[in-house]
C-alpha cells in the first residue's frame, strides 16, 4: 500500500541502515516526486543562458554550449524534501559548482549566494554550502538527459540540504554579502535547511 508520493511501510532496507540514512521526521520513498511551484517553464536551449553576477570582478553569461563544455562528474545522493519524503540513491551527472567557481573571481564579502531560476524562482544559501564537491548543476539523473518536470535543462542539486535549495531550471548565481531569502524562504522556510537538524521552517 502506498500513498501518492510512493511511502509504504515495505522497505528493502534494514531497519539500522534506515536509521543511519533516514533524516529525522521523514520517510522513504521508492519513487521520485514531482513538486514546484508555479507552471513548468519551456525554453529552447538557444534562448537559454547562464548569469552570473553580485559580488564578482566580472559578470559572466554563458550559452547552453558554454556551460556544457566544462568538466562533469557523476553521483549518487539521498534526498529530503521538507514535505517529509525521502528518495536514497538517486544518480545525477553534471558540471561541479567548484568548476563554474573557476571561471570567476569573487570579491572578498561575498559570502551568501542567490540562485536565480525561471519563472522568478530563487532560493538562498551561504556560499560555503554550496562549495562542496557534491553540489553539482545537473543536467542529467539517472543516465538520462533530465525530465522537463524535474528542471531540464539543468538544475541545481545540493544533496545536504532539504531539496527545495535544488532549484529546477536554474538560470543563474547572484553573489552576495549579506543573507537574503529566496521563494521559499519568503514564505517561513529555513535559511539553511539542513535535514539532520530538521531545519524546516522559521528563521
Ligand atoms: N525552479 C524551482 N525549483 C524548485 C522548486 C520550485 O518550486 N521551482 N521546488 C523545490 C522543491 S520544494 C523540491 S522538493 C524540489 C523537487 O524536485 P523534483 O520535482 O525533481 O523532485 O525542487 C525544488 N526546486
Ligand atoms: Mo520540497
Amino acid at each position: 500500500m502506498f500513498d501518492l508520493f510512493g511511502r509504504g511501510p515495505k522497505s528493502h532496507y534494514a531497519p539500522d541502515e534506515l536509521k543511519k540514512r533516514l533524516p529525522p521526521g521523514q520517510s522513504l520513498t521508492e519513487k521520485w516526486p514531482v513538486l514546484h511551484y508555479g507552471p513548468v517553464p519551456h525554453r529552447r536551449l538557444e534562448d537559454w543562458d547562464f548569469r552570473i553576477w553580485g559580488l564578482v570582478e566580472q559578470p559572466v553569461r554563458w550559452t547552453w554550449d558554454e556551460f556544457m563544455a566544462m568538466p562533469k562528474i557523476s553521483l549518487t545522493r539521498d534526498i529530503s524534501c521538507v514535505t517529509r519524503w525521502t528518495r536514497f540513491d538517486l544518480n545525477f551527472e553534471g558540471v561541479p559548482f567548484k568548476e563554474v567557481m573557476k571561471a570567476v573571481k569573487l570579491k572578498p564579502n561575498a559570502k551568501f549566494v542567490m540562485i536565480h531560476a525561471e519563472n522568478g524562482f530563487t532560493t538562498n544559501l551561504p556560499l560555503a554550502d554550496l562549495l562542496r564537491d557534491d553540489v553539482i548543476f545537473a543536467h542529467k539523473a539517472e543516465g538520462h538527459e533530465l525530465e522537463l518536470e524535474h528542471g531540464w535543462p539543468l538544475r541545481l542539486v545540493v544533496p545536504h540540504l532539504y531539496f527545495w535549495k535544488s532549484a529546477k531550471w536554474v538560470r543563474g548565481l547572484e553573489f552576495m554579502a549579506e543573507d537574503a531569502p529566496g521563494f521559499w524562504e519568503e514564505a517561513g522556510y529555513h535559511m539553511r535547511g539542513d535535514p539532520w537538524k530538521e531545519e524546516r521552517y522559521g528563521w
